[in-house]
């Protein structure tokens, strides 16, 4: 494990990255000792940076959850990263490219429960039962790492290349839904850029729930209710420049737009 000032050296690199949108080398590079554990008390850092300044905590997310994207990026076990309030934008929206870098779009099935989840052996079933409705997410993710190149601890400690989010759509009841099956096409300027099921990840989004919920455990943290979840993109990501709009439809969920300026 790294030591707490070296955490929070690398706390203050990836907020100055994510403050003034430029990018940054890995940090294993710097730190080849660091472990995955530091990435994720680099997060825990930048939390508590975050809310002192005011910031407030919308939700977490799980990524990596998809063989599209793990070997988009290289990278091969699912992460977990932080959503904050004031990068969740209504759909509909112009999303300014101002203050990001190389932003790429995945579409990913949000959660939002309505029971605490927690434990080792949390089951499906119960996840299930304390989702009070499932909706689409676009995902905005802009990693500050030069040419979206990173290693599984560099991309924790970047709190998984998160930027912005949009939901929208038609929220619906997981038991109205077959969650594994759920068709999702996204457009980019009217042209279809990926094609996917939401099998794509992990069998079906709601396995991203309960990893999510047993990785909490683990840390001595609990799932609590009322929490928005991003489940992961099912296909790859895509990249975008201003002036691109952005459309993902969600078989029996409607769909969301956005618009880069
Ligand atoms: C890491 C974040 C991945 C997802 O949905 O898979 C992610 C990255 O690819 O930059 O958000
Ligand atoms: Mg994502």
């Amino acid at each position: 494990m790294l030591d707490t000032a070296t955490i929070g050296l690398i706390a203050d690199s990836v907020d100055d990255a994510q403050t003034n949108a430029h990018t940054i080398t890995k940090f294993t590079d710097a730190y080849p000792a660091m472990t995955i554990d530091d990435g994720y008390a680099v997060q825990d850092e930048l939390l508590r940076r975050w809310e002192a300044r005011g910031r407030r905590l919308a939700g977490l997310k799980a990524g990596l959850t998809s063989k599209a994207k793990m070997v988009q990026m290289g990278v091969d076990v699912p992460s977990f990263g932080m959503l904050m309030q004031d990068t969740c934008y209504p759909e509909g929206s112009v999303i300014p490219m101002a203050g990001l870098i190389h932003p790429r779009v995945e579409s990913e099935i949000a959660f939002f429960t309505k029971a605490e989840l927690a434990g080792p052996e949390v089951s499906i079933a119960e996840v299930l039962a304390a989702t009070d409705f499932v909706q689409p997410a676009l995902e905005i993710i802009d990693s500050r790492f030069e040419k979206f190149k990173f290693d599984l601890i560099s991309v924790i400690a970047d709190n998984g290349s998160s930027a912005r989010f949009v939901l929208g759509g038609r929220p619906r009841r997981p038991a109205e839904l077959d969650l594994a099956t759920i068709g999702i096409v996204m457009e980019r300027n009217g042209e279809p850029v990926a094609l996917a099921s939401s099998a794509a990840v992990l069998g079906n989004p709601v396995r991203a729930i309960q990893m999510l919920v047993i990785w909490l455990h683990e840390r001595g943290r609990v799932l609590p209710a009322g929490s928005i979840v991003l489940s992961g993109a099912a296909t790859e990501a895509t990249p975008v420049t201003a002036g691109d709009v952005v459309s993902a439809r969600f078989q029996d969920m409607g769909s969301i737009t956005v618009r880069f300026a």
